[in-house]
């Protein structure tokens, strides 16, 4: 199938013609057990385009997982952004071959990509491939090989979370440079523009924060990136090590970034901070109050820390227009938690706050992780109990062992899987940490438990 509308295209900060470098950011393909587009965008490789752009490259946009650049058919999502991808079987890895799961590639059809791709002129002189979860490094490994073999000459960065966590691995992939950590931090900044053949400019204003969003030609929703980083230090998670500091944008540039995309008719927003709570007055404050009356759905799948949730807070989510509240709950066992961030008190302060700025039942769930190291599964069955007891629909996290995070070598010592030298074996659907594994009636079991 042809994809005829609109394709990519270069842009720039001026006309799109310029003479700055041509730089194409692709997002690859998941490879994957299971997949759903939870308002999934690559903010990491947007905030890099963003970068580049500002100072002064041309840039485009190959998103494997966006149908915006064409018109190939595509499950129909739903109201608020979130969707379904097109899939497409794949045999699984060897490594993961006995799993009984069905394996597949998600987002578009291959030939329909080379197609764009191959029309995108002149051609780049250089091509970002970003990486979001470890274990689907494939499917970046997969657009390498493509880009090679359309623009043998055109040099290709890999970057982005895996690129960062598993520098080692990523080296063996096949681009020509493997570029861990954030852009906009100075030595990665000069390492990139040299692989361009030219001394870095400086880095522009608001540099890891401001993200490319209008490469999306017709989105159905937004990303808002106010924060980077989290003050707090949960022992299965590697935000710490993929951003040390905490670091917040001013208000004005993210209302102007959110005024942008609702100007255009944006009305589903997705917070994507790890730690949107945190000082909400430098900049939630304001993007609350502008948000008041203008009809638009706020959204936080990446969870809000509970021990914020004042009545005050409460108020102004609720006035805003958030509708979809996710909780970082983790565990009912408050005296035993692995990390520090939620108290008994503060869950259920956070519960009344909710309620009585009447957020309802069907509002609100709470993430409980499942499958980490030595967690003894009635555990989770108290804390989904509790969860529901409290009017709040409990989900599960599946636990992800994550190199850097301070529960990786735990895991590596019960899991039967190679997961330092493997990131396959990192993903989630196998329950890597999980006494026996997945399997079908485990599975069944807690589908079960969470319906009934
Ligand atoms: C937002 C988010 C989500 C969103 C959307 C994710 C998406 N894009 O599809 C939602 C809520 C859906 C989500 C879900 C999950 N997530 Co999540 N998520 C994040 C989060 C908080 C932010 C990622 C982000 O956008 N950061 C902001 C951007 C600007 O930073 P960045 O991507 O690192 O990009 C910078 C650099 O990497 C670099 N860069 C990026 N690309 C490139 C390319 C080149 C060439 C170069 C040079 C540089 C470069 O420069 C950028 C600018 O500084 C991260 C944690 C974190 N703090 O990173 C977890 C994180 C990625 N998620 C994680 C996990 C485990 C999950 C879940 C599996 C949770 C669960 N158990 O259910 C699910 C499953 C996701 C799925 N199947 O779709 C893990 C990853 C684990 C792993 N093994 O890789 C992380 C790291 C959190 C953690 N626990 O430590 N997630
Ligand atoms: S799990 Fe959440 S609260 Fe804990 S360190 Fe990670 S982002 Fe912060």
């Amino acid at each position: 199938m042809k994809p005829k509308w609109p394709g990519i295209t270069w842009t720039s900060c001026n006309d799109g013609t310029g003479d700055g470098p041509r730089v194409l950011g692709i997002n690859p393909w998941i490879h994957d057990f299971a997949a759903y587009g939870l308002w999934s965008r690559p903010a990491g490789l947007l905030a890099c385009l963003h970068m580049l752009r500002a100072a002064g490259a041309r840039v485009a946009l190959m998103d494997c997982l966006d149908r915006t650049w064409s018109d190939i058919p595509w499950p129909k999502a739903h109201a608020t952004g979130k969707g379904h991808y097109p899939k497409a079987s794949l045999a699984p890895p060897d490594i993961l071959k006995a799993l009984p799961r069905r394996f597949s590639r998600y987002g578009h059809d291959p030939a329909a990509v080379r197609e764009a791709l191959g029309r995108l002129s002149p051609p780049p002189d250089l091509v970002l491939v970003t990486t979001v979860m470890t274990y689907w490094y494939p499917g970046a490994a997969e657009a390498i090989r493509m880009v090679r073999g359309i623009w043998p000459d055109v040099p290709v960065a890999l970057g982005g979370i895996y690129a960062s966590l598993c520098p080692d691995h990523a080296a063996g992939l096949g681009a020509d440079l493997v570029l861990g950590g954030r852009l906009e931090d100075p030595q990665v900044w000069a390492v990139l523009w040299k692989l361009l053949g030219q001394d870095a400019p400086a880095l522009p204003a608001g540099a890891g924060l401001e993200m490319a969003l209008d490469l999306y030609a017709d989105p159905g929703f937004s990303i808002i990136l106010g924060s980077r980083g989290c003050p707090f230090r949960c022992p299965y998670c590697a935000s710490r090590s993929l951003y040390p500091g905490f670091r917040q944008a001013g208000a004005n540039d993210v209302l102007a970034s959110i005024q942008r995309e609702y100007r255009r008719g944006v009305r589903d927003f997705v917070f994507y901070d790890d730690a949107l709570l945190v000082a909400p007055q430098t900049w939630l404050w304001p993007v609350l109050d502008w948000f008041e009356g203008r009809g638009a759905r706020l959204h936080t799948p990446n969870a809000m820390h509970v021990r914020y949730l004042t009545p005050e807070v409460c108020q102004r989510l609720k006035r805003a227009g958030l509708r979809t509240v996710r909780l970082g709950l983790e565990t009912e066992d408050f005296e035993h938690r692995r990390d520090v961030k939620l108290s008994r008190e503060h869950w259920e302060a956070g519960m009344a706050a909710l309620r009585e700025a009447g957020f309802g039942q069907g509002d609100v769930a709470a993430y409980i992780l499942f499958g980490l190291p030595d967690q003894d599964p009635a555990e989770v069955e108290r804390t989904i109990a509790m969860a529901r007891a409290w009017g709040v629909r409990p989900e599960l996290a599946h636990f992800t062992p994550i190199p850097s995070s301070p529960l990786f070598d735990r895991a590596c010592e019960v899991s039967p899987w190679p997961l330092k030298d493997e990131p396959l074996c990192q993903n989630n659907s196998i329950w890597p940490c999980v006494d026996g594994g997945y399997s079908r009636e485990r599975a069944r079991f807690w589908r079960e438990l969470l319906k009934s």
